[in-house]
């Protein structure tokens, strides 16, 4: 397989300074018509011919300056022009098969609809191109189709003309007044319906938003356009960044391999991050949504106006963006307060996510640096790492500068780069400048991968007063393919705080300054080893440390369990709150893993659960805080901490804690319920969302019980009565956690209502599949025998991503314990679904590949199972996406 290297970046041969695309568009055959005024590039070596890269295209005809073009030759990967002179016009015309395109990359067809899929090197399948994101080009784009079956007809920018053509067909044309990458471009036609809004932005402009979804699915869009609304305005406002486009619009597609795509003007969204209503959606739904639709909105700045050199650079845009919505969401659900626990909570789930994925990619053998040095399937590198460590490392410019100086530092961005294509260099020169600051040691977050530690040693001299703080960096022991990028030290922003016996922050003064300020300190560590020494320190204190996890590094302290209790009581810090129940909770976790391993009895100390009762009865601390203080660490996060992962030791540790905690706090947990009940219209506010939250962790608790009948009764209450998705989806979570337990009819009973109720509503059908693909399963019918049963369910379709999601990766992905079956039957359908997707749409199927890529860390029973199904899919694998995962996992 060919490897892409970040080393071998060349200027194209060729730029293309316009493209008028013309479509006459048919599901079995589409024609496209593509006409471009091309000129060598005056920065690049000569070249003897241009190259145009295109895939499953059949070329009709070429012209060159309006003359038939006979040299000209297609190939594998795409079209030689042979002869052109120094600046021309080409015209290309190509046939495609979008209703045989089950990729879902280049132009398809969903529920009897066209749309595009351009990111990464999908416009190549749509016509021959430059398709690169360095040549960015102006496009002129018409559209034409039966009137009758595609009304509505969509592409960037503005609608310049459209009209009537013979034959009951149509025409729209579009005009895109910014130059953009191959990859923006995007086209929808089909039976579609908008709501809009006009909005008047800060300097008076005039715009029309619209969300286009099918007819049926219009009660269902007002939170996706006041998300849209809310986004428009704080680009505006934290950012100084204006819509420029007079018409902004999104449309939803029930088939899509991802979230959602940025294309100019033109947003397309998997159904699941546009469509919500109280009924359908849940909180987490709501939330995503206006977190994904900000994101897209964003990227307008942050990816088209400014956009990637080439896909070596793709955190350029992805990292930045997914720390901007991020800010987004915490500014949406916290105003200006910076210091508020609404801030803390979307900051713990976002690091929650980042150390449960994105650290586990980065032990694996897919770990990469943020920008990576080279693939094989750029498809491949859209990871945790690009995305979510990427936004780290955007978020600690913002903790070195604050926020004003970031906001220096994106203006210098903005004003150096508008309109190209740059590298993740510029960014950090731009950051470096605007603050007047040498980042060069900066670089490595972007060239280095792995996860750094960073071990604290602490001592206290009482009879100088003097705090020493000493931090050594390091990378433990990395994975190999981690290991060969390592070249030295990072530039970490180290949050510390010193907690004293009272609970409370101490005032914090470095040796060598006159007076102490504040009550937290940011330490840059730039060496390997370096010591911090606080003077005038009153009494021995507890370090509170990166707080606010002010870098994407694992911290190594010899903390007691009476400590970790201490600052879970009283941290001022809210991130460090939760951090240090968590570190309790694994820590109980591991040694009864180890425990359960070994087959010996379980128990739980009184002080683990006098913690959790604290958490959960102190009415100081807001419901959503308390729900995820109260949430064990991961079944996946807790192996991945093993020194062999024991996936069926995990999972019983963390029942029994389940069921202790369920047990000895039960009247708790039932106080609990009762009081955060949320009476009234359902509104997915952080607040109402908190009470939910907490309210539905309560009960999943009750679920625990050795007798489920108090569970059974309320949860079949509250599935009732609900009128919201969040609770009807946690009360047959509920029931399904029940059912384990012995009370199967009720789950039974549920299940059935609920496909029932909601058959019409393909996103609430895909939760259907997911809950009973992550269930426990009893010794009478293991999961994987239902999820099997599940697959020859008449709504269970392969080709449609969000379904295989909802039933395979749920199991494969979410549901440990069962999956990683001592006989290895998980493992046997894991290959058999990963081949059969392979068929179908390389990328989803390289995505389910990635399952097993952490196999060499398992218990040696488990590894040699894992290994066997790896090498079947290696064998049988076609797509250069699924052979580079297990490639790379094998090697
Ligand atoms: N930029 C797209 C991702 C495209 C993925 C292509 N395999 C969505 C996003 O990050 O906003
Ligand atoms: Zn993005």
């Amino acid at each position: 397989s060919t490897v892409i290297r970040r080393a071998d970046y060349t200027p194209p041969a060729f730029l293309i300074d316009s493209v008028a695309l013309e479509f006459d568009l048919a599901p079995a055959r589409t024609i496209v018509r593509n006409t471009m005024r091309v000129r060598r590039n005056p920065d690049a070596a000569p070249a003897p011919h241009l190259e145009l890269l295109g895939e499953a295209l059949e070329v009709l005809g070429a012209r060159l300056d309006g003359a038939p073009h006979g040299a000209v030759r297609a190939h594998e990967h795409g079209l030689t022009v042979e002869n052109v002179p120094e600046a021309f016009e080409l015209t290309l015309e190509s046939a495609c098969a979008p209703d045989q395109n089950t990729t879902l990359s280049g132009l398809y067809v969903s529920s009897g609809n066209f749309f595009t899929q351009c990111e990464a090197e999908g416009f190549r399948r749509i016509t021959y191109f430059l398709d690169r994101p360095d040549v960015m080009a102006s496009y002129t784009v018409t559209l034409r189709a039966d009137k009758a079956a595609y009304p509505v007809l969509l592409s960037n920018g503005n609608l310049v003309d459209s009209g009537d053509l013979p034959d009951g067909r149509h025409f729209a044309q579009w005009e895109d007044p910014f130059r953009k990458p191959s990859y923006l471009f995007a086209l929808v036609a089909g039976k579609l319906v908008a709501i809009e809004e006009q909005i008047t932005t800060g300097s008076g402009k005039e715009k029309l938003l619209q969300v286009w979804v099918e007819p049926a699915d219009l009660d269902k869009t007002r939170h996706a356009m006041d998300s849209l609304i809310h986004s428009i305005r704080w680009d505006e406002q934290r950012f100084g960044l204006k819509l420029d486009l007079d018409r902004f619009m999104i449309v939803a597609v029930g088939d899509f391999n991802m979230g959602a795509m940025e294309n100019k003007g033109l947003n397309i969204f998997n159904t699941k991050y546009v469509l919500a209503n109280p009924e359908t959606a849940t909180d987490t739904d709501f939330a995503n949504i206006e977190s994904v639709v900000g994101h897209e909105y964003f990227h307008n700045w942050t990816g088209n106006r400014v956009t990637c050199r080439d896909w070596f650079q793709l955190s350029l845009k992805e990292g930045l963006t997914v720390f901007r919505d991020q800010e987004f969401s915490a500014d949406m659900a916290a105003g200006d307060d910076v210091a508020s626990t609404a801030r803390a909570v979307k900051r713990i789930e976002d690091v929650r996510v980042l150390r449960q994925l994105q650290f586990a990619e980065d032990a694996g053998p897919m770990a990469h640096p943020v920008r990576p040095e080279s693939y094989v399937e750029i498809n491949n590198f859209y990871t945790m790492t690009v995305y979510e460590k990427g936004s780290e490392v955007v978020r600690m410019y913002q903790t070195l500068f604050g926020r004003d100086g970031f906001r220096k530092g994106m203006d210098l961005y903005f004003k150096r780069h508008d309109g190209q294509a740059v590298t993740c260099d510029d960014f950090r020169h731009a950051m470096a400048d605007a603050n007047g600051r040498d980042l060069a040691q900066f670089e490595r977050w972007y060239s280095q991968a792995g996860t750094p530690r960073v071990s604290v040693r602490t001592a206290y001299d009482a009879a100088a007063r003097r705090y020493t703080v000493t931090l050594a960096q390091g990378y433990g022991d990395a994975s190999p393919a981690a290991r060969e990028t390592q070249q030295g030290p990072l530039l970490i922003p180290f949050a510390i705080g010193l907690i004293g016996r009272d609970g409370r922050d101490l005032p914090l003064r470095l040796d060598g300054e006159a007076a102490a300020s504040g009550t937290t300190r940011v330490l840059d560590i730039t060496d390997t080893e370096q010591t911090f020494t606080f003077v005038d320190v009153p009494e021995q204190p507890l370090p509170s440390l990166l707080r606010n996890f002010s870098s994407p590094v694992i911290v190594e302290y010899d903390y007691s369990d009476d400590d970790l209790a201490f600052l879970l009581a009283h941290d001022s810090d809210p991130f460090n709150r939760w951090e240090a129940g968590q570190r309790l909770a694994t820590r109980a976790l591991l040694t009864l893993a180890a425990r359960a391993a070994a087959n010996e009895p379980l128990t739980l100390g009184e002080n683990f659960i006098a913690a959790f009762r604290r958490v959960l009865t102190d009415a100081n601390l807001s419901p959503a805080f308390r729900e995820l203080a109260l949430t064990l660490p991961s079944e996946t996060y807790l192996a991945d901490q093993m020194a062999e992962a024991d996936p069926a030791a995990v999972h019983r540790a963390r029942q029994f804690v389940r069921r202790q905690l369920a047990t000895a706090l039960r009247a708790d947990w039932l106080a609990a319920y009762e009081q955060h009940q949320t009476p009234g219209a359902y509104e997915p506010t952080p607040e109402a969302s908190g009470r939910r939250a907490l309210k539905n962790l309560a009960l999943a608790y009750l679920a625990e019980l050795d007798d489920p009948a108090d569970a059974v009764r309320v949860a079949s209450a509250q599935y009732d009565a609900s009128n919201n998705m969040t609770d009807r989806a946690a009360a047959l979570g509920a029931l399904l956690s029940a059912a384990a337990a012995g009370a199967n009819e009720p789950a039974e009973h549920a299940l059935d209502d609920f496909y029932r109720r909601f058959e019409k509503e393909a996103l609430v059908i895909d939760k259907w599949f997911a809950m009973q693909a992550a269930q426990r399963g009893t010794p009478a019918q293991p999961t994987l025998a239902k999820v099997r049963k599940l697959l020859a369910h008449p709504a269970f379709n392969l080709k449609n991503p969000n379904r295989a999601r909802s039933l395979i990766f749920s199991f494969c992905a979410a549901n440990p314990a069962q999956f990683h079956a001592a006989d290895g039957s998980g493992y046997a359908f894991w290959a058999e679904q990963v081949l059969a997707l392979d068929a179908i749409n390389p990328q989803v199927a390289a995505r389910l590949a990635r399952s097993l890529e952490l196999w060499r860390r398992f218990t040696p029973a488990l590894r040699d199972r894992m290994r066997d199904a790896l090498e079947q899919v290696a064998a049988g694998a076609k797509s250069r996406d699924v052979r580079e995962i297990v490639e790379k996992a094998l090697a």
